[in-house]
């Protein structure tokens, strides 16, 4: 098919539309998985039809990400509107609604995009095995497909960046540009965004100061380009206005990451602040993924590397000065006015500076009475708060502060053992602790 995309499933051609069942990369533009579908429908004179399943619940996301993700999707769908492309929103579970749909417009076959997660890998699993037509998967969110990168769970960066590396020159090619759909007699069903929206506007989970979909996207990529990217060096600050912000919007794919690093080529940007962005963009994004896809235990202990998960062992029955339950870390009630602020930024604002993330989750190991009851603490609250949760960067960032992955071993210390140590007056020589608490604070 393409270097792109995998087949799940052969099967005969129907004599129905072509479907494109978008659900990691929301977007009409800089969509592998579109365009692969698109291409197949031309070379055989059918039509394209997308198909987005809304599911209620998804991964412990409430108010905040669904109406941040429906009004992305009504701009999508007004969008694909003028590639002829009819745009259907089912709701419920997409395991029956999927092979429902195939069935009920003749299908002629199925594209996809590829996410690393149990939840949507078990969908196009159940999906597949009603279904009697071609499926196919493109991985359209990773610069590099991550099945091409490595064929197994890389253990640092360091590997992983040699890897990738030399495949850029092949894969970092421009879009082809997206084009008209072959005309078809299904008219997009009208879709009450509005209803929808109202559905899941109510409080207190609302966010104001990001504006959802493609075109925000863009316009929060402009800015980050033409105004901040030459201070990406001060990233470490959280109250510099140093990082992109683009992470809700490549979370949803209503950015492609590699729009992202195409347009950066055609910028004259300072290098260390160019080499510093990319390698969080490029690296660390997908080595998240390459984890995720190959590590199916990503959100669990067992999913740790060994020599974490024998030093956490070790150190289990260690005495801890503070023990919260969760309920005292989600309202922010610790005796620390810096992790405090970190969990309001959250709370409030549906975001947290990158190198809050690393502190606010280290001493959620280092005051829970366990690993696995500090790794299931931090994932339920990055995954209920944060828009970008719910994200295989999550998984693994969450795996790197509390299990050591993809890092290396430290001196030895009490409740963290070998993992690497954060603390409060590393915090203070790196960034003005008191304004940041003061930005965070609540009432
Ligand atoms: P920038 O610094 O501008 O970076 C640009 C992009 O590069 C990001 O949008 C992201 O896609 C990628 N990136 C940056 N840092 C990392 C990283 N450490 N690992 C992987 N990719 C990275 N990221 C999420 O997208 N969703 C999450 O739920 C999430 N949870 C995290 C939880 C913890 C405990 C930790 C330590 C990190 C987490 N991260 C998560 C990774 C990182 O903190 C965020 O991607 C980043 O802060 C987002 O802000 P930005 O877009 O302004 O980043
Ligand atoms: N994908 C879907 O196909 N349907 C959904 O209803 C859906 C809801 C959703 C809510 C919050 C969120 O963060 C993600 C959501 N996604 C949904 C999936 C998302 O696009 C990503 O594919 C994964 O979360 C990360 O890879």
């Amino acid at each position: 098919m393409n270097k792109r995309t995998i087949q799940i499933k052969s099967g005969t051609l129907n004599k129905g539309p072509v479907v494109y069942w978008m659900s990691r990369d929301q977007r009409i533009h800089d969509n592998w998985a579109l365009l692969t579908a698109l291409r197949f429908s031309k070379e055989n004179k059918l039509p394209t039809v997308i198909v987005f399943n809304l599911t209620g619940g998804f991964l412990g996301a409430g108010n905040r990400q669904f109406g941040f993700m429906i009004s992305g999707l009504e701009e999508i769908y007004n969008t694909a509107a003028e590639y002829n492309i009819p745009f259907y929103l089912l709701r419920g579970e997409p395991g029956v609604n999927i092979p429902e749909f195939l069935e009920a417009t003749s299908a002629s076959a199925l594209f996809t995009d590829l996410d690393p997660l149990k939840i949507k890998r078990k969908w196009l699993k159940e999906i597949s095995a009603k279904v009697k037509i071609p499926v196919y998967q493109t991985d359209a969110h990773n610069i590099v497909p991550l099945f091409r990168v490595s064929g197994k769970q890389e253990f640092s960066a360091m590997h992983f960046r040699k890897k990738i590396v030399p495949l850029l020159r092949e894969y970092l090619e421009e879009y082809p540009p997206i084009f008209k759909a072959e005309k078809s007699g299904m008219n997009a069903p009208s879709t009450d965004f509005e209803s929808l929206k109202k559905e899941y506007a109510a409080p207190p989970f609302e966010v104001d100061w990001i504006s959802a979909g493609p075109e925000g996207a863009y316009k929060t990529l402009e800015n980050f380009l033409h105004k901040r990217i030459n201070n990406y060096n001060t990233k470490n600050d959280p109250n510099s206005n140093s990082v992109s912000g683009l992470s809700p919007y490549l979370h949803f794919g209503n950015l492609s990451a590699q729009r992202v690093v195409l347009n950066i080529e055609r910028m004259d940007v300072d290098p260390e602040c160019r080499a510093s962005f990319l390698d969080e963009l490029i690296v660390r994004r997908e080595l998240s993924d390459n984890f995720c896809w190959y590590n199916q235990s990503y959100d669990r202990f067992e999913g740790f590397p060994q020599w974490g998960k024998d030093s956490l062992e070790k150190h289990r029955n260690d005495e801890r000065e503070f023990i919260y339950k969760r309920s005292v870390f989600e309202k922010a009630k610790t005796h620390d006015p810096l992790w405090n602020a970190a969990q309001n930024e959250m709370v409030l604002k549906g975001k947290m500076h990158g190198y809050m993330r690393m502190y606010w989750c280290k001493k959620i190991l280092e005051w829970s009475s366990s690993p696995e009851e500090a790794l299931q603490t931090a994932v339920y609250l990055n995954d209920k708060y944060e828009l970008d949760g719910r994200d295989p960067n999550g998984y693994a960032g969450i795996a790197w502060s509390i299990g050591g992955l993809h890092d290396r071993p430290f001196a030895e210390r009490p409740v963290y053992g070998r993992i690497r140590y954060m603390n409060y007056n590393g915090c203070k020589r790196k960034f003005d602790v008191e304004k940041y608490i003061q930005n965070n604070m609540t009432g």
